[in-house]
C-alpha cells in the first residue's frame, strides 16, 4: 500500500559526513577508534552527540546509567516514544561504524523529519546506550540491560575496569551521570540500524539485513592458581604452569564450538598472565572464554562440556580453578510485527535483502525484553568488525538508514 512518505529518503552524505566527523574523536592507531566507555573521549564524543541533537531541536535527558535520550515531540506528547539508537562507545582497536552508523542514522531520521516539516503522532527518541561493548566493564549491554531489568543499577556501579576504577565513579567524572530513573521511559518500540559484523550479505549480494533472531552469548571468566617460578632452573616435572593450563583450555573451547558446528562459535578474547615476565613461569592466570549459537541448550552443552574438561586440564597440572559467568543472555526473537516493518520497508524502497540471526549481541536484545524491538542490518565489507580496517560503503548506509527511516516513521505514525 503506497505511503505518502515512500519516496522520502534521507541524505546519505550528511549521514556519512557525521559518522566521519564522529570518527575524529578518539582515534585508533591504524584508523579505526579506541573511544572506549567512559573515557575522556566517549564524553567528548557523546557531547558532540548532544550539540548535534540540540541543533536539530531535540531536548536530550541523560539517565543515571549515563544514556542519552534525544527527543523529539509528537503531536500526542502522552503518547510512548518511537525510540531509535545504538552505541556511541567503541573496542579499543574498534572500526568506524559498529554502534555509531545506528545513533548516527537515528540523528539522520530526525534531521530528514525536520527538512520536510514532517509531524508523527508519537514522539522519536534517538538513543545512546552506555557501555554496550562491554571492553572496559564487562558484562556488554551494561546500561541497556540495567534498563530492561536485566542487572541492578548498584551492581553496575561496581564493575571495575583493569585499572580498578569503578563504573558509577568514572560515569560521574565525564558529566554524564543523569538523574532520570533507568527504565522509568515506557516506549513504543525500539529500532536499532547496525553493521552485520560477519560476512554473509555482502556475499550474498543483499542491501539489508532483516534481524529475525540473535543468538545468545555466554562468558566466562577462569583463574587458575600454579606456581610462579624460574623458567630457567624448575625441572619440567616440579612445574604448576597456569598459563600451560590456558592453552589447553582455550584449545578445549575451540574443539568444543567446532564439535556444535557450523553454527556454534568459542573463542578466548582477554587473558590476563601473572607476573608475565619472561622468565617466571605464570603462577596466575585470568581469561575469559565467550560461547555463542542460536540456541540456548546448546550454550549450556557446550559450557557443561568445558567445565568438564577445564576441571581435568587443571588436575593433571596441579592448579587451582575458579570459572565465573560475567554475561550472558538467550537467545532472542524480536518482534514480528516491527520485523514485518523492516522487510516491507527494504522491499519499497527496492533494496535486496534477506533474513539474517544476529551473530553479535546488540542493546536491541535487551530492549526486545521491554518493548517491540527491530534491527536492521547493512552489510560490512570482508565481515570485518572489532577491527579497525572495519569498513562499509556510503550506499550501505544510506541503504540502512532509509530503511530504518521508514521502519520508525511508520511506526510513529505520520500526522498530516
Ligand atoms: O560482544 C558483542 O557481541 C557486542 O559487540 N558487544
Ligand atoms: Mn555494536
Ligand atoms: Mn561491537
Amino acid at each position: 500500500m503506497a505511503t505518502p512518505t515512500d519516496n522520502l529518503r534521507i541524505k546519505g552524505q550528511r549521514l556519512w559526513d557525521s559518522i566521519h566527523e564522529m570518527a575524529e574523536i578518539g582515534p585508533g592507531v591504524r584508523g579505526g577508534n579506541n573511544r572506549q566507555t567512559l573515557t575522556d573521549e566517549d564524553g567528548e564524543g557523546r557531547r558532540l552527540f548532544q550539540a548535534w541533537c540540540e541543533e536539530a531541536g531535540l531536548t536530550v535527558t541523560v539517565d543515571s546509567m549515563g544514556t542519552m535520550f534525544a527527543r523529539r515531540e509528537g503531536e500526542d506528547k502522552s503518547l510512548p516514544p518511537v525510540m531509535v539508537g545504538s552505541h556511541l562507545d567503541t573496542q579499543p582497536t574498534g572500526g568506524r561504524y559498529d554502534g555509531v552508523l545506528g545513533v548516527l542514522s537515528g540523528l539522520e531520521i530526525i534531521r530528514t523529519l525536520n527538512d520536510f516539516g514532517i509531524k508523527t503522532r508519537h514522539p522519536i527518541e534517538v538513543v545512546n546506550w552506555t557501555n554496550e561493548e562491554g571492553t572496559r566493564f564487562a558484562p556488554a549491554m551494561l546500561a541497556s540491560g540495567v534498563f530492561a531489568g536485566v542487572h541492578d543499577q548498584a551492581w553496575a556501579y561496581d564493575r571495575e575496569d583493569a585499572a580498578g576504577l569503578k563504573f558509577g565513579d568514572e560515569l560521574e567524572r565525564i558529566g554524564f551521570k543523569g538523574s532520570e530513573p533507568v527504565g522509568h521511559r515506557k516506549l513504543r518500540a525500539f529500532f536499532e540500524l547496525h553493521i552485520e559484523q560477519g560476512p554473509i550479505l555482502e556475499k550474498e549480494e543483499r542491501d539489508i539485513g532483516v534481524v529475525t533472531h540473535g543468538q545468545g552469548l555466554n562468558w566466562l571468566q577462569v583463574t587458575l592458581v600454579g606456581k610462579e617460578s624460574h623458567t630457567g632452573s624448575t625441572p619440567m616435572p616440579m612445574r604448576v604452569n597456569a598459563g600451560l593450563g590456558m592453552a589447553r583450555i582455550t584449545e578445549a573451547v575451540d574443539e568444543i564450538a567446532l564439535g556444535h558446528a557450523p553454527l556454534a562459535v568459542g573463542a578466548v578474547g582477554h587473558c590476563d598472565v601473572y607476573p608475565n615476565s619472561r622468565n617466571i613461569i605464570p603462577g596466575k592466570v585470568v581469561f575469559t572464554i565467550d560461547f555463542r549459537h542460536p540456541e540456548k541448550e546448546v550454550i549450556a552443552a557446550m559450557e557443561a562440556k568445558l567445565r568438564e574438561r577445564a576441571a581435568k586440564i587443571a588436575a593433571d597440572i596441579g592448579l587451582e580453578m575458579e570459572i565465573e559467568q560475567v554475561g550472558a543472555f538467550d537467545p532472542v526473537t524480536f518482534d514480528p510485527e516491527c520485523v514485518g516493518r523492516v522487510r516491507a520497508a527494504a522491499d519499497r524502497l527496492g533494496y535486496t535483502h534477506r533474513d539474517i540471526v544476529s551473530g553479535a549481541g546488540h542493546d536491541a536484545c535487551w530492549i526486545n525484553r521491554v518493548a517491540p524491538t527491530a534491527m536492521v542490518f547493512c552489510p560490512c565489507v570482508d565481515g570485518l568488525s572489532h577491527n579497525e580496517d572495519e569498513d562499509i560503503t556510503q550506499e550501505w548506509s544510506t541503504a540502512g538508514a532509509n530503511v530504518l527511516f521508514h521502519a520508525v516513521v511508520e511506526t510513529a505514525e505520520i500526522v498530516g
